[in-house]
């Protein structure tokens, strides 16, 4: 059986969930309460030493470093998001490096002070914050003349690097990131939330934030 450990909240998580779901895998999704610090207990730390999630267990393999997981389940089951040529995947690698390094970089000091702080009171960082939207103004543009010359980040088909940006762009609403001066960007992002692979994971990001009104 193979299990992915995950928070319906974390990035990296999101990010193996829905290539999980891209793929159309049977797997297990198993949410891993980090609040009550689960990720730390003796179980979990065999999967991943470092206490944190995302972790695969496929049957008995451990994995952790989303971006790790997702290569192998697209190695795993021969998919075109991640293809063996070496030129296609170095371009893919190339962009999933640049997600991580100059959008995520910048994107989670932005999130963490404008979604997660306030929610759980802790103290906001507001220099953090405007750095971050300042290296988020210096990268997107790349981004988005990637999206003006192709409908994806690496040509006409969807690749291992749009989902694992795609993963990385869920909270933007949540977090108040404003990608309107970024058209293809935002139609991008509107198109693959329409997929199955997204509406079977679920409805919208922080869903299960929302709590009814009458309570
Ligand atoms: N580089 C890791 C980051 C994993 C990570 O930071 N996960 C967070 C949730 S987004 C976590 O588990 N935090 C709990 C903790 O550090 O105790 C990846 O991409 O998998």
């Amino acid at each position: 059986m193979l299990t992915i450990y995950g928070s319906d909240l974390s990035g990296p998580a999101i990010k193996t969930r829905l290539t999980a779901s891209y793929l159309g895998i049977d797997y297990k999704w198993q949410l891993v309460n980090l609040r009550e610090k689960e990720q730390k207990q003796e179980w979990f730390l065999k999967i991943n030493p470092a206490g944190k999630v995302p972790a695969l267990d496929d049957d008995g393999f451990h994995l952790f470093e989303s971006n790790a997981i997702c290569k192998y389940l697209c190695d795993k089951y021969d998919s075109a998001l991640y293809p063996k040529d070496i030129r296609k995947r170095a371009v893919i690698d190339q962009w999933i490096d640049f997600v991580s390094f100059h959008i995520l970089a910048y994107y989670v000091p932005v999130m963490v002070n404008r979604l997660f702080a306030p929610l759980r009171g802790l103290p906001v960082d507001e220099k953090a914050m405007l750095d971050g939207e300042n290296g988020l103004k210096q990268y997107f543009p790349l981004i988005e003349a990637q999206l003006t010359k192709n409908a994806f980040l690496t040509g006409t088909a969807v690749c291992l690097a749009d989902i694992i940006l795609f993963a990385v762009l869920e909270p933007t609403e949540m977090a108040k990131i404003d990608l309107s001066p970024y058209p293809k960007l935002t139609a991008w992002r509107s198109g693959l939330k329409k997929q199955p692979f997204y509406t079977r994971c679920y409805k919208e990001y922080g869903e299960m934030l929302k709590v009814p009104a009458s309570r």
